[in-house]
This record gives structure tokens, C-alpha cells and sequence, in this order.
């Protein structure tokens, strides 16, 4: 909670109002950002990627730094958010990943056996020289905003790596998870490494902050999490450095989808800042993780495609709620739509400004 204004305006992605909520510090104002903020609703994003292909467009620094702008500029959020993919580090280490347009990412040839865990390709640290260009560059640009870097959970790449493609129960992934569990050990620790490497190098370059996607984790029980998910996660944010010692100390939001009965583990993991989806209000949400850890979230995103009066009446619930959390960033529960109007994104972040302006 925020009992005294910040220096204000932030001067630096360190004294950003996202980095001091991150860390429980007092804010000039409820930062907001939107998970797949970029990349989405926006005319001047269709129009700078027609023709591209998506893993293709992720690997050019240029086209990466100016869709990583458009929605700064457009909405005014409090954050930039990288962008990339989730399956980015997996395709740089040489594996057959490709973007499906309309249905996301695909593997001609899943995991499926101890044999397919020991062949997988390592992510070299080296080939990430172009990640880091498009950072710098960013950061270059966005003056005092902060740039969130992100990659995959263990877990939730492992689901497209065992299924093969997007799926809904992960049922797949589960099987392999119960049935071969030393192979699971061995995958989730390989995934492990490569976010690791793969925030590492964002960090390096100037990201300010870290998000941690395990999108998928909702699907498992907290016992399952807590005992075969949460120690590869942890894994990723003790792979960025020793925090004591300084390394790489910039907050890290941790967050997955239907996570109300793991938000304590998400937390556990080493998370600053847990992240919400809508199925819990953001004050039971601050029970469950406590006042040891910010909060980020939790607008449906299908919120944004209903009447203003409605829009305005869930935002102003959730500004209510997020006071219970130690410090709160305002955020969708998932990500923004295909067909929202990006209007109505520009409105939120004004909203959300003029109800908590100090
Ligand atoms: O703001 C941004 O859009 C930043 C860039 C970004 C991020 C943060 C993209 C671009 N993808 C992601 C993360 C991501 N990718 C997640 C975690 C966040 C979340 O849960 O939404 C996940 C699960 C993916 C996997 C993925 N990639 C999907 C979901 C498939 C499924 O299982 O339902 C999809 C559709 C993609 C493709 C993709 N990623 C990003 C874009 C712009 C696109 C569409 C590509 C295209 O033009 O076809």
C-alpha cells in the first residue's frame, strides 16, 4: 500500500512507479501495463508485420524495437513489454519450432521419451547477440519507462514440447510427468537453463524488471506444482545472479492462468510480484501471498470488449482491491484480445492514472 507520494516524475526505469510498486515502495501513481500489449489490436503492428513471419520478425532488432514502442506511445502504460516469444530461446537453440498464425506455436516432433529429452539442443548465450541489440536500442528509447524482459516457464514450454502444438487439458504432459519422472527432472532442468540465459542476456542489455509466463501451471494441483514444477522455476530466478551480491537485481513478476490455489507457491518461487487472472479478487489474492510480495493484475480481458460503464466500473473495483496488496501494478488477468479496441486500452491507462494520481 502507498502511504507517501514518490519523487515525482520518475527520473529512471530504477525509480519507475513499475519498479517501486514491484518493490513495495510508495508510488506517484498505480503503474499499468497490459500482457500482450504488443503485437495485438494495433493497426500500426499488422501493418509493420505483414509479410513477416512471426519468429523471423522476433529475430530482427529493429522490427522488434519498434512493435516493443508502438503501444508505449499509443496507450501511455507504465511499461514496455519485449517483444518476443515464449518459444524464442527453443528456436534459437535449433529446434523445429514454428508460429502458426491463428493457432500459435507447433513442433513437428514432440517430446516424448527419455531419448527425445537428451537430444534436445542447448541455448548458446552467444546466440542471443540480436535479443540484445533490440534491447539496447529500446532502452535507448524509452528514456525513464521501464522495459520488462520475459521468457517461458519451465513448465508451460515443456506442455507445447509434449504435446506438440497448443492444448487444453495438457493431458499429454501430465502422462509424461507421472509416468517418466526422471525424464521430466531432466527436461524441466534443460528449460531452466535456457530462460535463465535467455533473461539473463535481456537483463544485461538494460531490461528493468522480469516476468516469468508459466501460463499453464493453473492446470496442476499445488502438491504436483510444489513438487515438480516450482524448484525448475525457482531454478530460472537463481540462474539470473546473486541478488545479495547485486547481480541483476530488478524485480520479477512470476504469473499463470487459474493460479488461485498456487498463488502462494507462484510467490514461493522467488517472485516480487505475483501475477492474477480475474477468477480472484485481488484482496483475496493479497491474503493468500501476504505483504511480503507485490500484486499485478487482474482486469478480464473480456472486460474490454463490453460498455464503457462496465469497463469503468471493473477498473475502479480492481484500483479498490489492489490497496490490500503490498504494492500493486495494474494489469489484464491474461492478455489483451485480438479484437480490442485499442481504444478502450488508452482509456484504461488513463483511468487507472486518474483514480490513484497522488
Ligand atoms: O505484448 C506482447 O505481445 C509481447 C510479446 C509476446 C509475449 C509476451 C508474444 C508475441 N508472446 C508472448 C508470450 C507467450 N507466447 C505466452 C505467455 C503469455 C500468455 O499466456 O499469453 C504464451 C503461452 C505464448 C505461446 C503463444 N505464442 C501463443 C498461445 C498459444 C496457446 O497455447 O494458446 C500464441 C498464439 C503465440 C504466437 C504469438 N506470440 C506473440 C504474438 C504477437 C503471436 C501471434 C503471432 C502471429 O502473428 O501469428
Amino acid at each position: 500500500m502507498s502511504l507517501a507520494p514518490a519523487p515525482v516524475p520518475p527520473t529512471s526505469p530504477a525509480e519507475s512507479d513499475l519498479v517501486r510498486a514491484a518493490r513495495g515502495l510508495p508510488v506517484s501513481r498505480t503503474p499499468v501495463w497490459f500482457m500482450r500489449q504488443a503485437g495485438r489490436s494495433l493497426p500500426e503492428y499488422r501493418s509493420l508485420r505483414a509479410g513477416t513471419v512471426m519468429l523471423d520478425a522476433c529475430q530482427d532488432p529493429d522490427m522488434v524495437t519498434e512493435i516493443t514502442l508502438q503501444p508505449v506511445r499509443r496507450h501511455g502504460v507504465d511499461a514496455a513489454i519485449l517483444f518476443s516469444d515464449i518459444v524464442l530461446p527453443l528456436v534459437v537453440a535449433g529446434m523445429d519450432v514454428e508460429i502458426k498464425p491463428g493457432i500459435g506455436p507447433v513442433i513437428d516432433e514432440p517430446v516424448r521419451s527419455v531419448a527425445d529429452v537428451d537430444a534436445l539442443p542447448s541455448l548458446e548465450p552467444e546466440a542471443l547477440g540480436f535479443l540484445q541489440t533490440a534491447v539496447r536500442q529500446l532502452v535507448a528509447e524509452l528514456g525513464a519507462t521501464p522495459l520488462i524482459g520475459f521468457a517461458g516457464a519451465p513448465f508451460t514450454l515443456a506442455t507445447y514440447l509434449i504435446e506438440g502444438g497448443p492444448s487444453k487439458e495438457h493431458a499429454r504432459t501430465k502422462a509424461f510427468m507421472y509416468a517418466e519422472p526422471e525424464a521430466w527432472g531432466r527436461l524441466l532442468d534443460k528449460l531452466a537453463v535456457s530462460a535463465a540465459i535467455f533473461l539473463r542476456a535481456q537483463v544485461d542489455a538494460g531490461a528493468a524488471a522480469v516476468q516469468l509466463f508459466d501460463s499453464w501451471a493453473g492446470v496442476l494441483s499445488a502438491a504436483d506444482y510444489a513438487e515438480r514444477v516450482l524448484p525448475h522455476s525457482r531454478a530460472v530466478f537463481d540462474g539470473l545472479g546473486d541478488r545479495e551480491r547485486g547481480e541483476r537485481d530488478v524485480p520479477r513478476i512470476h504469473f499463470g492462468v487459474g493460479t488461485g490455489e498456487l498463488l502462494p507457491l507462484i510467490g514461493d518461487a522467488g517472485a516480487d510480484v505475483v501475477g492474477v487472472d480475474w477468477r480472484i479478487p485481488l484482496d483475496e489474492a493479497a491474503r493468500r501471498v501476504g505483504q511480503q510480495r507485490s500484486l499485478q493484475g487482474n482486469l478480464d480481458p473480456a472486460v474490454l470488449l463490453a460498455d464503457r460503464a462496465t469497463v469503468d466500473r471493473e477498473v475502479r473495483r480492481i484500483v479498490e482491491q489492489g490497496k490490500a496488496a503490498r504494492g500493486h501494478i495494474f494489469n489484464l488477468g491474461h492478455g489483451v484480445l485480438p479484437d480490442t479496441d485499442p481504444g478502450v486500452l488508452t482509456h484504461v491507462a488513463e483511468l487507472v492514472h486518474e483514480l490513484t494520481a497522488s
